[in-house]
C-alpha cells in the first residue's frame, strides 16, 4: 500500500522550446509504449544521462491545435504527485510538439483488465482505484479537473506490483465554475450525465468515472446513452456475484445522476472498500482460498472446459 516510486528527476516547470530534441535524445521510433487520440508515445532516452524516458509525439499544425497542447503542458506543470506522471521536458516545431515525461515500464493497466492470463481481483482493484483516488484528491485540490479518465490512461509501474500513474491531461483544465464542455463521442460508456448534457463540469465529474465498472453497454451508443442518462443499471452480470458488498456500495455512490450526491476523491478513500483493513484482509483470504482450492483441482474455468473429476 506504500505509493509509487517518485520520478527519477525533481517536478520542473516545463517551457516548450524550439529546439530540435534530436540533438538532447534519441528517440526510440521502432518502441511505441501506447498511442492516443492525438499520436504515438514512444520510448526514448537523455542522452546526456542515459535516463530512460517516454516521448509522446503529437501532431500539431494549426495554432488552435499548438494551444491544446501548450494546455497539457501548464497543467502537468502544476501536478507534482507519485500517481500523476511528470513532464521533463517539450519541443516545439512546425508541425508537432513533442512530451518528454517519466517512463513506466508497466503498460496500460487497459490492458492488464483484459489481460485472460492476468486474473483481476477485487483487491487488486481495491489498489487501483485507492491510487486513482489519490491523484484525483491532490488534482482536484489543486483545482484541476481530468476529465478524461478510463483503463487507458491508467499505467502500471511494473507488471509484478499494483502501483498506478495517471496519464493524459490533454483534456485536463482548471476549474471554472461556469464552464460547459464539448466532447467527442468517442466512448460514450465513460461520458458522466453532465458531459452527454452539455451541463457544467466539476470535480464530481471526474469521480463517475470512477463508477464505470458497471456496464452501460446498451445495443447501440444511443441506447448506451439513454442507461446513462437514466442511471439504469444493476449488479445483476455474473462478474458481480462475487463482489463485497462493500464494492457495490462504493459504485451505487459515485453513479449518481446529481454531480452534487456523489462521493468526492477525499469521501471516496474513506469509504469501507478503500479503507477497511478487516475487509482487505477478508478479500485478500479469498484470494488465497481460490488460488489453493484451484490446486487441487476444485475451481475450473471456462465454460468450455469440463468438470475435474473430484
Ligand atoms: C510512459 C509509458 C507509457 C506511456 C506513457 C508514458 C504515456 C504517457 C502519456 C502522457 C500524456 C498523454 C498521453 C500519454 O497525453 O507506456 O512512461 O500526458
Amino acid at each position: 500500500s506504500s505509493p509509487p516510486p517518485l520520478a527519477p528527476f525533481d517536478h520542473r516547470i516545463v517551457t516548450p522550446k524550439p529546439h530540435q530534441i534530436a540533438t538532447i535524445y534519441t528517440i526510440n521510433r521502432d518502441e511505441v509504449l501506447g498511442g492516443g487520440r492525438f499520436g504515438q508515445v514512444h520510448k526514448c532516452t537523455e542522452n546526456s544521462t542515459g535516463m530512460m524516458l517516454a516521448a509522446k509525439i503529437i501532431k500539431a499544425r494549426s495554432q488552435k491545435e499548438k494551444d491544446v497542447v501548450r494546455n497539457e503542458i501548464q497543467v502537468m506543470n502544476q501536478l507534482n504527485h507519485a500517481n500523476l506522471i511528470q513532464l521533463y521536458a517539450a519541443f516545439e516545431s512546425r508541425h508537432d510538439i513533442i512530451l518528454v515525461m517519466e517512463y513506466v515500464e508497466g503498460g496500460e493497466l487497459f490492458d492488464r483488465i483484459i489481460d485472460e492470463n492476468y486474473n483481476l481481483t477485487e483487491l487488486d482493484t481495491v489498489l487501483f482505484i485507492r491510487q486513482i483516488c489519490e491523484g484525483l484528491q491532490y488534482m482536484h485540490k489543486m483545482y484541476i479537473l481530468h476529465l478524461d479518465l478510463k483503463p487507458e490512461n491508467i499505467l502500471c509501474v511494473s507488471r509484478a506490483t499494483n502501483k498506478i500513474k495517471i496519464i493524459d491531461f490533454g483534456l485536463a483544465r482548471r476549474y471554472k465554475p461556469r464552464e460547459k464542455l464539448r466532447v467527442n463521442f468517442g466512448t460514450p460508456e465513460f461520458l458522466a450525465p453532465e458531459v452527454i448534457n452539455y451541463e457544467f463540469v466539476s470535480f464530481p465529474t471526474d469521480m463517475w468515472s470512477l463508477g464505470r465498472p458497471l456496464p452501460f453497454l446498451g445495443d447501440d451508443d444511443n441506447e448506451t446513452l439513454n442507461n446513462i442518462l437514466a442511471c439504469q443499471w444493476n449488479f445483476e452480470e455474473e462478474e458481480f456475484t462475487d463482489i463485497s458488498d462493500e464494492a457495490k456500495d462504493f459504485i451505487t455512490r459515485l453513479l449518481v445522476k446529481s454531480k452534487s450526491w456523489r462521493m468526492s476523491a477525499a469521501e471516496s478513500l474513506r469509504h469501507p472498500w478503500l479503507s477497511d483493513r478487516s475487509l482487505h484482509y477478508r478479500l485478500n483470504q479469498k484470494v488465497n482460498d481460490t488460488l489453493h482450492k484451484r490446486d487441487k483441482g476444485v475451481i475450473w474455468s471456462g465454460d468450455h472446459l469440463t468438470k475435474p473429476q473430484l
